[in-house]
């Protein structure tokens, strides 16, 4: 048995915030419905394409575990189907741009009538305010919610950057106030509306440069490198490089090769616990009992003198041998791991986070499997649907259509891409 197995899920959602979380819902054993317009479908599917008229790797990445139906929302019938689906599923997950459901009949007030225990989730770029109506995407969120301005180098422009916080971060977010809202409703009997903001997930995950702002008020940053620099800081918190997050001066060294490989580099923080053992294994042992040297604060103005030494040693090892040295000593460091080496590595095909995938039409991929593993419901990743190739296994078995009243809702033409021959 998995954990949320008997829970259906009327899946609304297309591009990768929404995709992404109910994914997650499908890995934890709920039966997602993916409702795509017919002939057309989630527009990720024909997105940066890489085997022709094969399902991108965009969409098959985000919508494993799922069933796909197409019908025409807009259509009467395809309205009549709707509604069944929604008095027939627990929770209805949409990432349409603000009103679009409401255009399409659907609202809120709608739902509830059709079925009160159903709750209802969204992702929005913004939450109630001045930008409520906007249409957003991934970097925008970046932008909008505290990354871009606190992430790149202190005389460069903002970066956005490569995890995808606003539309991933923001799934991740909305899939827990789901399970939330469920486990409410065990009590209440009662659904409830679920929304996830993208710029609020966003600032979820820059909390800490929030906590600069106001430390801010108080002083400089004494942890920032840009304080051992003797830059002055501004109104805002600046953006930082590779410093770390935490009170532990961090930076990213280069390894031996990285005059070819790019990613040949170690991330070192010099942790105060180990600051001997750093000393030693750089050959700078007088270090140790040095004035100048011995605590953070007196390190603070020569952090980058500090990391240029040991740079030094660190050019002389792999970023693997710097690892296998640094970790018996407690010293922490990470490799820059490149997505090549990350898609090759043993243990992450052992545990399931790198997962190969069969699709009928594209063939073998990789792709990233469920990051949480739960040991009771443990999560096995089959392959996206095909648009509309459960179209009609889903009209009868979930929604009992049957006879003459399938053949209406069929040969109405609001449903369609029946895609079976394809999948078999
Ligand atoms: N049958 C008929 N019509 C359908 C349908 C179906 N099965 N499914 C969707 N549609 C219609 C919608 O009703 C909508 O019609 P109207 O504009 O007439 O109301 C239309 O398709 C397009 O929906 P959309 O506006 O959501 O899509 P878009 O491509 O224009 O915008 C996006 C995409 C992502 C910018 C927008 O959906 C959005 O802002 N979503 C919220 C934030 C979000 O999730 N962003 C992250 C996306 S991932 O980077």
């Amino acid at each position: 048995m998995k954990a949320l197995e008997g829970v259906k899920i009327l899946d609304f959602t297309h591009v990768q915030s929404g995709p992404t979380c109910t994914q997650l819902l499908a890995w934890f054993g709920a039966d997602c419905i993916k409702v795509e317009r017919p002939g057309v479908g989630d527009a990720t599917r024909g997105q940066l394409r890489d085997v022709p008229d094969a399902d991108s790797l965009y969409f098959t990445m985000l919508n494993h575990n799922k069933r796909s139906i197409t019908i025409n929302t807009k259509h009467v019938t395809g309205k009549e189907v709707l509604e069944r689906l929604v008095k027939e599923c627990d929770v209805l997950v949409e990432n349409f741009a603000p009103g679009a459901l409401d255009r399409m009949g659907f609202g809120w007030e709608r739902i509830q009538e059709l079925n009160p225990r159903m709750i209802m989730a969204s992702v929005k770029g913004f939450g109630p305010g001045p930008y409520e109506d906007c249409k957003v995407y991934e970097n925008v969120a970046q932008c909008t919610g505290g990354s871009a301005s606190t992430t790149g180098f202190l005389d460069g422009p903002p970066t956005v950057t490569g995890s995808q916080i606003g539309d991933s971060g923001t799934g991740l977010h909305l899939a827990l106030g789901i399970v939330t809202a469920l486990y409410q409703r065990e009590k209440t009997g009662r659904g409830q509306k679920v929304l996830a903001a993208m710029q609020d997930g966003v600032l979820n995950l820059c909390r800490v440069k929030l906590r600069d702002q106001q430390r801010l008020d108080h002083g400089p940053l004494k942890e920032y490198s840009q304080h051992g620099r003797g830059i002055e800081f501004g109104e805002a918190v600046p953006r930082a490089g590779n410093d770390s997050g935490g009170g532990q001066p961090g930076w990213i060294l280069k390894c031996k090769g990285w005059e070819t490989d790019p990613n040949a580099y170690v991330y070192f923080i010099t942790q105060a616990a180990v600051w001997g053992a750093i000393c030693d294994i750089i050959d700078k042992p007088e270090w140790k009992e040095d004035e100048g040297y011995a605590t953070p604060p007196a390190r603070l103005d020569k952090i980058a003198q500090i990391f240029d030494t040991i740079e030094e040693w660190t050019k002389t090892k792999t970023k693997f041998e710097v690892m296998d040295i640094c970790n018996p000593l407690n010293i922490p460091c990470g490799p820059i791991l490149s997505m090549k080496e990350l898609a090759e590595e043993p243990s992450l095909r052992d545990t399931g986070t790198v997962v190969e995938v069969d699709h009928p039409t594209r063939g073998k991929y990789l792709t990233v499997g469920c990051p949480v593993k739960l040991s009771d419901s443990p999560a096995e990743v089959t392959r996206s649907p095909l648009l509309g190739e459960h179209t009609e296994e889903i009209l009868t078995d979930v929604l009992g259509y049957g006879g003459e009243e399938l053949d209406r809702i069929v040969g109405s033409g609001a449903v369609g891409d029946v895609n079976k021959a394809a999948a078999e």
